[in-house]
């Protein structure tokens, strides 16, 4: 064959392969079949020249040296095509900075729950969990809650009446009230002594204003023993206050009554100078440890239900508990 023929062949039949070439594998088949040093149609272009006169050599040579070059070449470019990012050929600017992310937070009542469990840990109470839907025996009755007790008015309560029917039950089917409920659900099930805290959500048709919500959080503590007292009670609730708000925090207890405990306290905080009511308390009342198989003889026990989202205000300073459920990005960026 023609030399310079061969040649011309060789640079068109390069130009195509490069320009099929649609990725790194390809491309290094293209690059062993006309750039290979070993074999390929380089080898044999070689070959060729090498029969070529000795008038002929010189430029011959140089055509094969421009050829090779000229293909090296396209084929470096076509290699930058290639390992480019793809978005760089639909037109975007690679070199502008990316979309940048905010991680999302815990929301402060979680994390003011977590921090609870912590410090109440510490005095070794265990964290137990209760359900959210409850029946009126836990709610209610167990708690030793008259029929007739307006606790049970369904202007207090969210009762779910298409549970109700669900469940297939006589008696009702709400919204806890309140996480007492989980005193009840535990000592059924465990003998005493008994530890335990629960968290959680509770669901009260409360007017909403600054220290209201219709949802909001409890933590319930419950001590079952054979001399649990009174003084131990306030004295946890007051080292627990202390440790969650610092030394200078002001803790009242207030005469009460709970149908559960006998007697009951309220617990009061001092806030700029204003005392804000942030629990319920009491010695467990003995109908209670009677309708869970205990002896109120043999033991007795405290109880205690603090507002989770009253304390987070406190030590926050937030001012209205309203703000925690608005779903205000700038507000909950701030814990
Ligand atoms: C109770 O719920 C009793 N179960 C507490 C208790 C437990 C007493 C064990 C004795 C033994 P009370 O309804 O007072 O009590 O609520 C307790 C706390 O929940 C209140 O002090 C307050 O901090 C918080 N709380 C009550 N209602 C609301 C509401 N609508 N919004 C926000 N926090 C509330």
């Amino acid at each position: 064959m023609d030399p310079i023929a061969a040649l011309k062949d060789y640079q068109a039949a390069a130009t195509t392969a490069l320009a099929e070439a649609d990725g790194p594998d390809a491309l290094e088949a293209v690059r062993i079949e006309f750039l290979g040093k070993k074999k390929g149609r380089l080898k044999d272009l070689q070959g060729l020249l090498g029969k070529a006169t000795s008038e002929e050599r010189p430029v011959l040579g140089k055509q094969f040296n421009e050829v090779r070059n000229a293909v090296t070449e396209a084929f470096e470019k076509r290699k930058r095509e290639i390992s480019r990012p793809k978005a760089s050929l639909t037109g975007l600017d690679i070199t502008l900075p990316g979309t940048q992310y905010t991680l999302g937070r815990r929301h402060p009542i979680t994390q003011t729950i977590d921090e609870f469990k912590d410090i109440i840990g510490r005095f070794g109470f265990t964290v137990v969990d209760g359900p959210e839907i409850e029946d009126g025996y836990h709610n209610f009755d167990a708690l030793n809650i008259p029929d007739v007790h307006p606790a049970r008015d369904p202007l207090d309560n969210f009762y779910l009446s298409a549970a109700q029917a669900a469940a297939g039950t006589d008696g009702p089917t709400l919204l806890r009230s309140q996480t007492s409920t989980v005193q009840i659900r535990v000592m059924e099930k465990t003998n005493p002594p008994v530890r335990i805290v629960s968290l959680g959500r509770v669901y009260r048709p409360d007017t909403i204003d600054r220290t209201h919500s219709c949802m909001f959080h409890q933590m319930e503590g419950l001590m079952v023993g054979d001399s649990v007292n009174m003084a131990e009670l306030k004295t946890v609730l007051k080292l627990f206050a202390t440790a969650y708000l610092g030394e200078g925090v002001e803790i009242r207890f207030r005469p009460s009554f709970f149908p559960f405990t006998e007697p009951s306290v309220e617990v009061d905080m001092l806030w700029d100078g204003t005392w804000l009511e942030v629990g319920g308390a009491g010695m467990v009342d003995p109908n209670v440890l009677s309708a869970v198989g205990y002896d109120p003889e043999e033991v007795c026990g405290f109880a205690f239900g603090l507002g989770i989202e009253r304390f987070c205000m406190r030590r926050h300073q937030v001012n209205d508990i309203r703000r925690f459920y608005e779903n205000d990005v700038q507000f909950l960026s701030q814990f």
